[in-house]
């Protein structure tokens, strides 16, 4: 086995715990539920959990709006529960991760509402973006940025006097402030909170847009679009001037400084919709110690375009020493069960809808199951996102009137939003709720169809989806495919990527017909079943390495 600190190989599974598990039936999973289902993730065998925002909030951004950094939201029970669920999980050799948003707060945080309270050029306004607005009156927004989830990034507060005044900025809802990083009070505030949590024993934060915070000087306008940005960072010329700013750099060194003072190999991991070679400077040796790798979660599935993202992936990381990290879903995207079911090419949408165009559940299925074999050989850390250990596919036809995501509203009912990834999972397909909870309760409505997805309907079972990950988990701690290192191997078909792994020959046809391979290969693991001397089309095997 590698001797590597554990981060540099380890599997993490992300819990969004407003759909994990239900303990009081109120239809909203919480920390007691997670709990519960602690088992479920240790029979998985992941090394670690991260779990997405359970602090105070009134959830207009399900969480990611929070009103307090160093709690837990009622919703979600107490830190009491938060401790106990930690301590279980450490009992089951499994380590916890947070989630920490310093981009912005939510509108409820006293900070924010001590801005409001307070006149313009107070010390309580420097916490936050607040501006005057250009044009006579101030009645224009003070730039022409756009926000994330749509609309203007500038909301206009009224005055103690009664009057209009300032501006505040929220790249995200306009129940989301920016936080002001040029003020040193706000970089106190924030070691404050990581210290609260390292103090209570977790391995780590999840850093929320870490490739926020820091506004470029002067606020300028800008002619980019932000849909491209996210989409493709490369493909803009015009780098936004409120993200990926240099100063960034400073704050991480600040919170690796935080780190540093902990024992036990506390880690730090970037979500930077960046371009993948700005994305290495996350991962400096005295920056963060990790960065989702959105490259590989949105490359198509090709096999050139695989072997592309895998190849500059870990190049790009060499420069500056760290590993990589792979990831397919996460709570933003659609659910690559779906993503990858698509006949037509999708740029990755947040949403789709019942009179959209529609994935092909079987093929998707297919593919995600070879994508994630492929994924899991690959040296490095892997992130798994709840739910895809079932093969859970995207719910696109969520009646319209459920929907929560800020997104929907804000894009005016052109854009869904990213509820369909958030649907709560299925435990067991004959109980109310799919034994999501105690009662039939479930913040956004389940298909019908999960109960085929449910978990007690695949443990234990030939061939299924969960059973698979299982099996890949354990193979892959066997062989330390997570520390290794590939070698491409190049004498397969087109429409194959092809690498070996200490000792493991990973092969993927993402091809749709069969090809055939070497008859003394040895098939070890694979997305589907295979015959000697042939892999079926979309699908992908370990071999022992001959
Ligand atoms: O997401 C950051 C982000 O910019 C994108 O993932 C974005 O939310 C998505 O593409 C919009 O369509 C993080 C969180 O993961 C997300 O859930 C939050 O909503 C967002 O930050 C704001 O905190
Ligand atoms: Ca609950």
């Amino acid at each position: 086995m590698s001797t590597e600190p554990w981060w540099k190989h380890a599997v993490v599974y992300q819990v969004y715990p407003r759909s994990f598990a239900d303990s009081n039936g109120d239809g909203i999973g919480d920390l007691p539920g997670v709990t519960s289902r602690l088992e479920h993730l240790a029979r998985l065998g992941v090394d670690a959990i991260w779990l997405s925002p359970f602090y105070p909030s009134p959830q207009h951004d399900a969480g990611y709006d929070v009103a307090n950094y160093r709690d837990v939201d009622p919703l979600f029970g107490t830190l009491a529960d938060f401790d106990d669920l930690m301590s279980g999980a450490n009992e089951l050799g499994m380590r916890v991760i947070v989630d920490i948003v310093p981009n912005h707060s939510s509108w409820d945080h006293p900070d924010f509402k001590a801005a409001l309270a307070s006149p313009p050029g107070s010390a309580e306004r420097a916490m936050y973006m607040f501006e005057n607005g250009k044009g006579e009156h101030g009645e224009l927004p003070p730039t022409n940025w756009s926000s994330v989830f749509h609309g203007p990034a500038w909301t206009r507060v009224t005055e103690a006097d009664g009057k209009l005044g300032q501006w505040y900025l929220h790249l995200f809802d306009s129940s989301q402030p920016d936080w002001n990083w040029k003020n040193p009070a706000v970089h106190e505030d924030f070691k404050n909170t990581l210290r609260f949590w390292l103090d209570r024993g977790v391995a780590g934060f999840r850093v929320d847009v870490a490739h926020g915070m820091v506004k470029a000087d002067g606020l300028p306008d800008w002619q980019g679009d932000l849909t491209s940005v996210m989409a493709d960072p490369r493909a803009n010329i015009h780098k936004p001037p409120f993200f990926n700013q240099p100063g960034v750099h400073d704050i991480i060194r600040e919170w690796r400084k935080v780190i540093n003072e902990y024992d036990g190999d506390r880690i730090l991991v970037a979500e930077a919709w960046v371009d993948p070679l700005s994305l290495a400077n996350y991962v400096r040796p005295d920056e963060m110690h990790q960065a989702f790798n959105f490259t590989y979660l949105k490359a198509k599935w090709d096999s050139a375009a695989l072997r592309a993202a895998i190849t500059t992936s870990i190049a790009d990381n060499d420069t500056v020493g760290a590993p990589t990290t792979w990831v397919l879903s996460n709570h933003d995207v659609i659910r690559h069960a779906s993503r990858l079911g698509f006949a037509i090419d999708v740029k990755l949408p947040d949403g789709i809808g019942a009179t959209d165009e529609q994935p092909d559940r079987e093929l998707g299925l297919q593919r995600a199951r070879a994508a994630t074999l492929l994924m899991l050989s690959l040296p490095g850390s892997a992130y798994l996102y709840q739910g895809e250990e079932l093969g859970l596919p995207e719910v696109t036809d969520l009646p319209d009137d459920s929907r929560q995501d800020p997104t929907w509203e804000r894009s005016g009912h052109t854009e869904r939003g990213r509820d369909g990834c958030r649907v709560p999972i299925p435990w067991a397909s004959n109980s109310p709720s799919f034994g999501f909870g105690p009662s039939s309760n479930s913040w956004l409505p389940q298909p019908a169809y999960f109960a085929e997805y449910a978990v007690d309907a695949q443990a234990n079972e030939d061939g299924s989806t969960l059973e698979l990950y299982r099996s890949a988990l354990a193979t892959r701690r066997q062989h330390d495919l997570g520390g290794g290192k590939i070698e491409w191997a190049d004498d397969f078909a087109p429409g194959v990527a092809a690498f070996h792994n200490n000792g493991v020959l990973v092969v993927a046809n993402t091809s749709a017909v069969a090809v055939s391979v070497p008859t003394e290969l040895q098939a070890i693991l694979s997305s589907t079943a295979v015959e000697t001397g042939s892999l079926p089309g979309n699908s992908c095997c370990w071999y022992l390495s001959v």
